[in-house]
């Protein structure tokens, strides 16, 4: 299959992303170059250290540059400026890999409070991107519209046998009967804020479902996380530090 990729984000997709704390989205990127990206993220979780799921490829940039060529990609900075504006830094990046009929659940969570203090303020677009179709059956994204509004949610541990993050919201209101399911073609993506509740479920499919989540944040996001993370690198990729020298930047690696 070929398709011409897009990058124009109208005025309504905006306002509509503000509003619901969400948007889906076209394809980014050519068929050639997503090929490219599923060819390598195969490799990747062939040869994953024993013991480790693939799940869990969190910021697998660090390790492979090769992906800074989607990271950094100027139709992505084009699509991420019109939400987050014109100067943008790499947060992080994280393959979330399920296996068929298998894979873990993502509990009900706000990315913003797993990173809790690490950013200030704490807003992070995260563009997730199908790398393989994501549908409801192989355990696609939900979100809760309009969820990125409420700060103050209940938490509570989850078993780590089965759900990739730790904890989850569970407040007596949280209705997921009103979830939207965010399914995607493969290339598709689409986008949430740091504070939209989302989870999905275990893959109970035979087709396995890889996404892969490329955050973003404006460059006046202040990361006092760096004193007790000092391996986690962000990168300015596009206009200007807005910190005022706060931030340290690690170089784009070549790719
Ligand atoms: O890939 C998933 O199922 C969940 C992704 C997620 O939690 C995130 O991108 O923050």
């Amino acid at each position: 299959m070929n398709w011409r990729p897009q990058t124009t984000v109208s005025d309504e997709q905006v306002k509509f992303y503000k509003e619901n704390g969400y948007l889906t989205y076209g394809r980014i990127f050519t068929t050639p170059e997503l090929d490219e990206l599923r060819d390598y993220v195969d490799e990747m979780i062939a040869n994953l250290p024993a013991g480790k799921r693939p799940e869990q490829m969190d910021v697998p940039h660090f390790e492979h540059p090769f992906l800074f060529k989607y990271l950094t990609h100027p139709r992505v900075l084009k699509v991420i400026e019109r939400f987050i504006g014109p100067d943008i830094v790499l947060w992080s990046s994280h393959f979330i890999s399920k296996r068929e009929n298998d894979g873990m659940e993502v509990p009900w969570h706000q990315d913003g409070v797993y990173w809790g203090k690490m950013l200030e303020p704490m807003h992070v677009i995260t563009m997730w991107l199908a790398v393989d179709e994501s549908k409801v059956e192989n355990g696609c994204m939900r979100v809760i519209t309009g969820s990125h509004t409420l700060r103050d949610r209940r938490y509570e541990a989850v078993d780590r046998k089965n759900h990739l993050f730790g904890s989850e919201v569970v407040d007596a209101d949280l209705d997921t009967s009103k979830a939207v399911a965010l399914e995607l073609e493969v290339g598709e993506c689409h986008f949430h804020d740091a504070w939209t509740i989302h989870n999905s479920s275990p893959n109970v499919s035979q087709k396995r479902r890889c996404g892969y989540t490329m955050r973003y944040m404006p460059a006046n996001v202040r990361y006092p996380g760096a004193a007790w993370r000092p391996t986690h690198h962000i990168y300015l990729l596009q206009g200007e530090d807005r910190t005022g020298g706060f931030n340290t930047y690690a170089p784009v690696p070549a790719f």
